[in-house]
């Protein structure tokens, strides 16, 4: 399918000048938007439309797993589910140094874990992409992950983990639900570009319910 890209020339609403743009008193957070939490279950597509969106609005890309690992910010690293032991005081006093530095041109920082290192600041807002399950269980069956590790990432998206840490973050009117679940990243990115300058943030009708359409123990069968 063609995706129809945003146009600067026609005030689209992706073009850098209309995110950072007109900002009367009393307007919306998000068009002050500077530090943009693209967040979600691994796997779910976040470094990949973090980055379009980064290139897009001309803003830094950030990611927490790049971060960790390239300034040792890890306590260990744990074989069984292979992952690195984030050192959340660390890292959570490397953001806060990163973001201050550079929240001027703009922060597009991609992580799968809101709670506890990043602290609510002034023009943050954050991008929940959510996945349907089975989607997901495949992705992660091709980064060749133990299926134990599969089932608590696929557990974390059917309970809205991620939602729920962005939204106590937060609070809605600065978090943005997007189902990715058959969208190309083009596709997002427009759709990310155009709530962003809506500016209307999270409503429950609007949010995904994956124990709605799929039964947990039914998907356990599945994946383990
Ligand atoms: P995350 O950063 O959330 O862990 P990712 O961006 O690395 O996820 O993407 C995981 C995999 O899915 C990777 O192989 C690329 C693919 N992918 C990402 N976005 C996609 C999309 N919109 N449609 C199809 N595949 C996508």
């Amino acid at each position: 399918m063609a995706e129809s890209m945003p146009d600067s020339r026609s005030g689209d609403p992706g073009s850098k000048a209309s995110i950072g743009r007109r900002v009367p008193a009393g307007a919306p957070e998000q068009s002050l938007a500077k530090i943009i939490i693209v967040t979600g279950t691994p796997g779910v597509g976040k470094t990949v439309l973090g980055r379009l969106l980064a290139e897009k609005i001309g803003s830094t890309f950030l990611s927490l797993g790049d971060l960790v690992k390239m300034e040792r910010l890890y306590k260990g690293f744990d074989h069984q589910v292979r992952s690195y032991i984030i050192d959340e005081l660390a890292l959570e006093r490397r953001l806060k140094g990163y973001f201050t530095a550079h929240r001027e041109k703009g922060i597009v920082f991609e992580t799968h874990f809101v709670s506890p290192i990043i602290h609510k600041t002034r023009g943050m807002v954050a991008i929940v992409l959510r996945l349907d399950p089975i989607i997901l269980a495949r992705r992660l069956r091709a980064r060749r992950w133990p299926k134990r590790k599969i089932w608590d990432n696929v557990e974390a998206e059917m309970i809205d983990l991620s939602l729920y840490d962005s939204l106590k973050l937060l609070g809605k009117t600065r978090v943005y639900e997007i189902d990715a679940t058959g969208k190309h990243p083009p596709e997002l990115l427009h759709e990310t570009l155009r709530i962003l300058s809506r500016g209307k943030g999270w409503s429950f009708s609007s949010s995904s319910d994956w124990l709605e359409r799929y039964d947990p123990v039914f998907l356990s069968r599945r994946i383990l």
